[in-house]
């Protein structure tokens, strides 16, 4: 049986692009921007609030993340964070992809673990590649389609997540000294400047990244720098969009699943439309009423009598855990004054409720910051216009950095509470 497996030809891996300075090339490109996706990445799960029990997985004990209120200011911060995360996310899958490449001979090679700390190398190796493989898998799954796992998106690219920091870290702490040298035993000018016909095989090195024996070069590294690079403007191309709004939205080809967009003053994404929540027309006909709870007495208040409170208008994004965002201008009134018309001067958070039956995105929790915050609004109108049955009419949150996720859209009640 060993004899066959030896007797195979082995594969023989002959670019003379691939060498320790490609490498790091692309190495020193992830080092930057998948530590800005674990970082943002992180911020979003506090984002969503784990002292309040609602993050996925709920309080995670032993992982040690520090939680703290998330900011209502800058307005934009969800916006940002959550758009770095997702965008960067997707961006770098171009130069994942060519790190892998430039380091599949050692991917394959099986040597003889002869240390503890080239054991450790091998196991790090698993996780870290395993881990980015399955992180990126699992978001770009949960941005294009809905839910479709059999386990929980979050608490598997939570958990995914630990896994691949882990493998990158040990990396990191690993190859950092070798990828310094490695960048400076050359240039990155002289190689753009450098053509197919001058292009010569990198120095054996120990890892033996470099071919023994390198075919001749069918492109050039500023060609191979260019394809990746090109790849990453293609998918930047293929989902800014989602973002910027207006014309681009055409190009955004991932953008991520959803209701469509609405219409005149409602001309923006729709995550979840009415119908699909089930919202019957009787439920938002003049009937409706929104209760005010946890002061002395219940309030109901009409539509009318909410409109005839002091109005206040405030230019707020929605941001979606799935990267898109959307900044509109909203009219409504103030978290701070139906606190205060409920009877509740100081509420330390609010448990917002919609008429939505099931779902997972039918309350919401809402942090003191957030309920007292100046521009956080049970918003009645958006751009001038009644709010669209399909962005929550006649009534939904909309509050200044807030994940995208606790905006509930068709709120039928408000508890304003003292813990
Ligand atoms: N009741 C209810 N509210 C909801 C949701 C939902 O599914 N049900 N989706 C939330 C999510 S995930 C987002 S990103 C925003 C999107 O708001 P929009 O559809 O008006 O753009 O609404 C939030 N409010
Ligand atoms: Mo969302």
């Amino acid at each position: 049986m060993n004899e066959r497996i030896r007797s195979l030809p082995r594969p023989r891996w002959r670019s003379p692009l691939r060498g320790p300075w490609l490498t790091s090339v692309f190495g020193s490109v992830l080092l930057v921007g998948l530590s800005i996706v674990v970082l943002t990445g992180l911020l979003s799960y506090i984002a969503y609030g784990p002292q309040l029990g609602q993050a996925i997985p709920s309080p995670v004990r032993g992982l040690g993340l520090p939680t703290f209120d998330w900011p209502t200011r800058p307005s934009w911060l969800y916006r940002l964070t959550q758009g770095l995360h997702v965008g960067m996310g997707l961006a770098l899958v171009p130069v994942v992809a060519a790190k892998l490449w430039s380091v599949i001979p050692r991917l394959f090679a099986r040597p003889p673990v002869r240390s503890v700390a080239e054991a450790i190398e091998r196991v790090s190796l698993v996780l870290l590649v395993g881990g980015v493989l399955f992180e990126i898998a699992t978001g770009i799954l949960n941005i294009q389609y809905d839910y479709i796992f059999g386990f929980s998106f979050y608490t598997a690219h939570y958990f995914g997540a630990w896994v691949f920091i882990a493998g990158f870290v040990a990396h990191v702490a690993i190859k950092l000294p070798r990828m310094i040298t490695a960048l400076r035993s050359r240039s990155l000018w002289a190689v753009l400047r450098t053509s197919r016909a001058d292009t010569e095989p990198e120095p054996a090195d120990a890892d033996g990244l470099v071919a023994t024996d390198p075919a001749e070069p069918t492109m050039s590294r500023r060609g191979a720098l260019a394809l990746v690079g090109g790849g990453v403007l293609f998918v930047v191309v293929l989902s800014a969009g989602q973002t910027l709004g207006g014309f681009t939205r055409r190009a955004a080809l991932l953008l991520p699943r959803g209701g469509g967009e609405g219409h005149d003053a409602n001309d923006f994404q729709i995550n979840r439309t009415a119908a699909a929540a089930r919202i019957a027309t009787a439920d938002v006909d003049d009937s409706w009423t929104l209760s005010l709870l946890g002061g002395p007495a219940a309030v109901r208040l009409g539509r009318g009598e909410l409109l005839a409170m002091p109005q206040h208008v405030a230019r707020l994004p929605i941001a979606c855990v799935e990267g898109w965002s959307t900044v509109q201008t909203w009219t409504g009134v103030r978290l701070s004054d139906l606190a205060r018309h409920a009877g509740v001067e100081q509420p330390l958070s609010a448990v917002v409720t919609s008429l939505e039956r099931d779902g997972a995105f039918n309350r919401a929790l809402l942090q003191a910051n957030q309920v007292l915050d100046s521009d956080a609004l049970l918003a009645l109108r958006v751009n001038g216009a009644d709010l669209s049955l399909d962005h929550g009419y006649p009534a939904r949150i909309i509050v200044p950095a807030m994940p995208g996720v606790h905006n509930t859209k068709w709120v039928s009640s408000i508890e304003f509470r003292k813990v």
